[in-house]
Protein backbone atom coordinates (compact mmCIF):
# COMPACT_ATOMS: atom_id res chain seq x y z
CA UNK A 1 0.00 0.00 0.00
CA UNK A 2 0.98 3.54 -0.26
CA UNK A 3 2.60 5.83 1.85
CA UNK A 4 -0.75 8.70 2.62
CA UNK A 5 0.67 11.96 4.26
CA UNK A 6 -2.46 13.63 5.75
CA UNK A 7 -1.71 17.60 5.88
CA UNK A 8 -2.62 20.80 5.38
CA UNK A 9 -0.42 22.48 2.65
CA UNK A 10 -0.19 25.70 4.77
CA UNK A 11 1.21 23.50 8.02
CA UNK A 12 5.18 23.96 8.77
CA UNK A 13 4.71 20.71 11.24
CA UNK A 14 3.43 18.91 7.46
CA UNK A 15 6.32 20.86 5.56
CA UNK A 16 8.59 19.24 8.49
CA UNK A 17 7.32 15.47 7.39
CA UNK A 18 7.26 16.46 3.62
CA UNK A 19 10.88 17.71 3.78
CA UNK A 20 12.08 14.45 6.00
CA UNK A 21 10.35 12.14 3.20
CA UNK A 22 11.61 13.76 0.22
CA UNK A 23 15.20 13.95 1.76
CA UNK A 24 15.02 10.49 1.92
CA UNK A 25 13.39 9.74 -1.72
CA UNK A 26 10.53 8.21 -0.19
CA UNK A 27 7.61 8.41 -2.38
CA UNK A 28 4.01 9.01 -0.66
CA UNK A 29 0.68 10.18 -2.00
CA UNK A 30 -0.34 13.74 -0.30
CA UNK A 31 -3.61 13.93 0.92
CA UNK A 32 -4.28 17.91 0.97
CA UNK A 33 -6.85 18.75 3.63
CA UNK A 34 -9.38 21.85 4.26
CA UNK A 35 -9.03 23.27 7.81
CA UNK A 36 -12.38 22.69 9.44
CA UNK A 37 -13.33 19.53 7.02
CA UNK A 38 -10.12 17.80 8.36
CA UNK A 39 -11.08 16.54 11.54
CA UNK A 40 -13.84 14.08 9.77
CA UNK A 41 -11.24 12.60 7.76
CA UNK A 42 -8.56 12.42 10.51
CA UNK A 43 -10.76 11.44 13.13
CA UNK A 44 -11.63 7.97 11.15
CA UNK A 45 -7.63 6.90 11.34
CA UNK A 46 -7.22 8.40 14.84
CA UNK A 47 -8.78 9.80 17.96
CA UNK A 48 -7.16 13.13 18.04
CA UNK A 49 -7.66 15.68 14.49
CA UNK A 50 -4.41 17.16 14.41
CA UNK A 51 -1.82 16.44 11.36
CA UNK A 52 -0.18 15.92 9.87
CA UNK A 53 -0.96 12.05 9.82
CA UNK A 54 1.35 8.94 8.08
CA UNK A 55 -0.51 5.99 7.24
CA UNK A 56 1.34 3.42 5.61
CA UNK A 57 -0.20 -0.06 5.44
CA UNK A 58 -1.91 -0.57 8.53
CA UNK A 59 -0.02 1.75 10.49
CA UNK A 60 -0.73 5.06 11.21
CA UNK A 61 1.34 7.51 13.04
CA UNK A 62 0.64 11.25 14.00
CA UNK A 63 2.89 14.30 14.68
CA UNK A 64 5.54 14.87 13.02
CA UNK A 65 8.42 13.82 15.63
CA UNK A 66 6.47 10.49 15.70
CA UNK A 67 6.72 10.05 11.82
CA UNK A 68 10.40 11.33 11.82
CA UNK A 69 11.02 8.63 14.41
CA UNK A 70 8.97 6.04 11.85
CA UNK A 71 10.87 7.07 8.48
CA UNK A 72 14.50 6.71 10.36
CA UNK A 73 13.60 3.28 11.22
CA UNK A 74 12.02 1.80 8.00
CA UNK A 75 13.69 4.52 5.83
CA UNK A 76 17.41 4.67 7.26
CA UNK A 77 19.14 6.62 4.46
CA UNK A 78 20.27 9.48 5.17
CA UNK A 79 19.80 9.04 8.98
CA UNK A 80 18.06 12.21 10.43
CA UNK A 81 19.96 11.62 13.59
CA UNK A 82 23.99 11.54 14.54
CA UNK A 83 25.46 8.17 15.17
CA UNK A 84 26.75 9.38 18.75
CA UNK A 85 24.26 9.14 21.50
CA UNK A 86 25.35 12.33 23.30
CA UNK A 87 24.40 14.22 19.97
CA UNK A 88 21.18 12.33 19.21
CA UNK A 89 19.70 13.45 22.62
CA UNK A 90 21.04 16.88 21.80
CA UNK A 91 19.39 16.86 18.52
CA UNK A 92 15.86 15.63 20.38
CA UNK A 93 16.05 18.06 22.66
CA UNK A 94 16.21 21.15 20.32
CA UNK A 95 13.48 19.69 17.91
CA UNK A 96 11.10 19.40 21.10
CA UNK A 97 12.03 23.08 21.85
CA UNK A 98 11.35 24.34 18.61
CA UNK A 99 7.86 22.33 18.59
CA UNK A 100 6.73 23.26 21.59
CA UNK A 101 8.07 26.71 21.52
CA UNK A 102 8.65 27.97 17.76
CA UNK A 103 5.97 25.87 16.32
CA UNK A 104 3.27 27.66 17.81
CA UNK A 105 4.62 30.76 18.23
CA UNK A 106 5.37 31.36 14.25
CA UNK A 107 1.71 29.65 13.95
CA UNK A 108 0.40 32.51 16.30
CA UNK A 109 1.82 35.38 15.09
CA UNK A 110 1.38 34.79 11.37
CA UNK A 111 -2.37 33.83 11.62
CA UNK A 112 -2.75 36.99 13.37
CA UNK A 113 -1.85 39.42 10.77
CA UNK A 114 -2.56 37.01 7.79
CA UNK A 115 -6.42 36.22 9.35
CA UNK A 116 -6.43 40.34 8.64
CA UNK A 117 -6.01 40.05 5.36
CA UNK A 118 -8.94 37.33 3.73
CA UNK A 119 -7.86 37.55 0.39
CA UNK A 120 -4.29 36.86 1.24
CA UNK A 121 -4.72 33.81 3.47
CA UNK A 122 -7.26 31.85 1.44
CA UNK A 123 -5.48 30.75 -1.01
CA UNK A 124 -3.20 29.85 1.35
CA UNK A 125 -5.64 28.07 3.68
CA UNK A 126 -7.14 25.96 0.63
CA UNK A 127 -3.76 25.49 -1.11
CA UNK A 128 -3.36 22.17 -2.80
CA UNK A 129 -7.43 21.38 -2.41
CA UNK A 130 -10.33 21.47 -5.02
CA UNK A 131 -10.28 25.03 -6.31
CA UNK A 132 -14.10 25.68 -4.84
CA UNK A 133 -12.62 25.33 -1.20
CA UNK A 134 -11.47 29.28 -1.46
CA UNK A 135 -15.26 30.02 -2.03
CA UNK A 136 -16.32 28.23 0.48
CA UNK A 137 -13.74 29.81 2.69
CA UNK A 138 -14.77 33.09 1.69
CA UNK A 139 -18.43 32.92 2.01
CA UNK A 140 -17.85 31.46 6.05
CA UNK A 141 -14.52 33.53 6.91
CA UNK A 142 -15.26 35.55 9.81
CA UNK A 143 -16.39 32.50 11.01
CA UNK A 144 -13.62 30.47 10.48
CA UNK A 145 -11.70 32.95 11.62
CA UNK A 146 -13.46 33.25 14.81
CA UNK A 147 -13.04 29.86 15.42
CA UNK A 148 -9.20 29.61 14.22
CA UNK A 149 -8.58 32.69 17.16
CA UNK A 150 -10.62 31.04 19.31
CA UNK A 151 -8.98 27.54 19.18
CA UNK A 152 -5.14 28.55 18.66
CA UNK A 153 -5.54 31.65 21.05
CA UNK A 154 -4.57 33.90 18.61
CA UNK A 155 -5.01 37.81 19.68
CA UNK A 156 -3.21 41.20 19.70
CA UNK A 157 -1.51 39.76 23.39
CA UNK A 158 -0.75 36.45 22.30
CA UNK A 159 1.03 37.47 19.15
CA UNK A 160 3.09 39.86 20.99
CA UNK A 161 4.55 37.09 23.42
CA UNK A 162 4.79 34.96 19.93
CA UNK A 163 7.16 37.28 18.65
CA UNK A 164 9.19 37.80 21.38
CA UNK A 165 9.59 33.51 21.96
CA UNK A 166 10.16 33.58 18.49
CA UNK A 167 13.01 36.61 19.33
CA UNK A 168 14.73 34.71 21.50
CA UNK A 169 14.55 31.28 19.89
CA UNK A 170 16.18 33.08 16.28
CA UNK A 171 18.75 34.60 18.76
CA UNK A 172 19.44 31.09 19.98
CA UNK A 173 19.27 29.81 16.47
CA UNK A 174 22.18 32.52 15.42
CA UNK A 175 23.98 31.93 18.25
CA UNK A 176 24.75 28.02 17.51
CA UNK A 177 24.33 28.77 13.39
CA UNK A 178 27.66 31.23 14.58
CA UNK A 179 29.52 28.58 15.85
CA UNK A 180 28.89 25.78 13.07
CA UNK A 181 26.85 25.15 9.80
CA UNK A 182 24.92 22.52 11.87
CA UNK A 183 22.71 22.35 14.86
CA UNK A 184 24.52 19.79 16.36
CA UNK A 185 27.73 17.95 15.57
CA UNK A 186 29.04 18.21 12.01
CA UNK A 187 26.01 16.55 9.71
CA UNK A 188 22.62 17.90 8.79
CA UNK A 189 20.12 16.45 11.46
CA UNK A 190 16.54 16.49 12.24
CA UNK A 191 17.44 19.42 14.49
CA UNK A 192 18.07 21.90 11.77
CA UNK A 193 15.21 20.02 9.75
CA UNK A 194 12.64 21.42 12.53
CA UNK A 195 14.23 24.70 13.26
CA UNK A 196 13.86 25.91 9.24
CA UNK A 197 10.69 24.33 8.26
CA UNK A 198 8.95 25.87 11.45
CA UNK A 199 10.53 29.03 10.67
CA UNK A 200 9.72 28.58 7.42
CA UNK A 201 6.83 30.86 6.81
CA UNK A 202 8.91 33.25 7.82
CA UNK A 203 10.94 33.33 4.38
CA UNK A 204 8.78 31.89 2.16
CA UNK A 205 11.11 29.41 0.26
CA UNK A 206 9.63 28.34 -3.05
CA UNK A 207 8.90 24.72 -2.46
CA UNK A 208 6.43 25.04 0.40
CA UNK A 209 3.50 24.19 -1.50
CA UNK A 210 1.18 27.30 -0.63
CA UNK A 211 0.75 30.98 -2.60
CA UNK A 212 2.74 33.13 -0.49
CA UNK A 213 1.24 36.60 -0.09
CA UNK A 214 3.58 39.45 -1.58
CA UNK A 215 5.66 41.46 1.29
CA UNK A 216 3.76 45.16 0.13
CA UNK A 217 0.78 43.09 0.84
CA UNK A 218 1.05 41.88 4.68
CA UNK A 219 -0.09 44.35 7.12
CA UNK A 220 2.87 46.81 8.33
CA UNK A 221 3.58 45.61 11.84
CA UNK A 222 4.41 42.16 9.97
CA UNK A 223 6.30 43.76 7.32
CA UNK A 224 8.20 46.04 9.68
CA UNK A 225 9.34 42.83 12.26
CA UNK A 226 9.88 40.53 9.09
CA UNK A 227 12.06 43.18 7.34
CA UNK A 228 14.18 43.21 11.50
CA UNK A 229 14.57 39.56 11.38
CA UNK A 230 16.21 39.41 7.70
CA UNK A 231 19.68 38.65 9.23
CA UNK A 232 18.83 35.83 11.94
CA UNK A 233 16.61 33.82 9.50
CA UNK A 234 19.83 33.75 6.57
CA UNK A 235 20.99 30.53 8.37
CA UNK A 236 17.65 29.02 8.31
CA UNK A 237 17.84 29.71 4.73
CA UNK A 238 20.70 28.57 3.88
CA UNK A 239 19.70 24.54 5.36
CA UNK A 240 17.00 25.26 3.40
CA UNK A 241 18.23 25.90 -0.01
CA UNK A 242 21.01 23.27 0.52
CA UNK A 243 19.27 20.45 2.17
CA UNK A 244 15.73 20.69 0.90
CA UNK A 245 15.23 17.81 -1.55
CA UNK A 246 12.53 18.95 -4.49
CA UNK A 247 10.01 15.69 -4.42
CA UNK A 248 10.89 13.60 -6.90
CA UNK A 249 8.91 13.27 -10.23
N1 LIG B 1 3.13 18.74 17.74
C1 LIG B 1 2.32 18.44 16.58
C2 LIG B 1 1.60 19.72 16.17
C3 LIG B 1 0.66 19.53 15.00
C4 LIG B 1 -0.28 20.70 14.83
O1 LIG B 1 -0.33 21.62 15.64
N2 LIG B 1 -1.07 20.64 13.73
C5 LIG B 1 -2.03 21.67 13.43
C6 LIG B 1 -1.71 22.31 12.09
S1 LIG B 1 -0.23 23.27 12.17
C7 LIG B 1 -3.42 21.04 13.30
O2 LIG B 1 -3.54 19.96 12.75
N3 LIG B 1 -4.45 21.73 13.78
C8 LIG B 1 -5.82 21.28 13.61
C9 LIG B 1 -6.25 20.26 14.64
O3 LIG B 1 -5.55 20.05 15.65
O4 LIG B 1 -7.32 19.68 14.42
C10 LIG B 1 3.24 17.93 15.47
O5 LIG B 1 4.45 18.05 15.62
O6 LIG B 1 2.75 17.34 14.49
Amino acid sequence: MAIKLYQFAISHYCEKVRWALDLKGVQYQPVYLLPGQHIKVVKQLVDQSSVPVLEHDTRVIQGSAAILDYLDSHFPEPPLLPTNPELRQRALEWERRLDSVAGPAVRCYCYHYLLQRPRLVTPMLAARTPFYNRYLIRLGFSRLEHIMRKWMKINEQTARTSRDAMEQMLKDLATAYQKSDFLVGNQFSRADLTAAALFAPLFQPEPYPVPWPAQDKLPEPMRAWLAQQEQALLPLQRLYSQHRAARPA
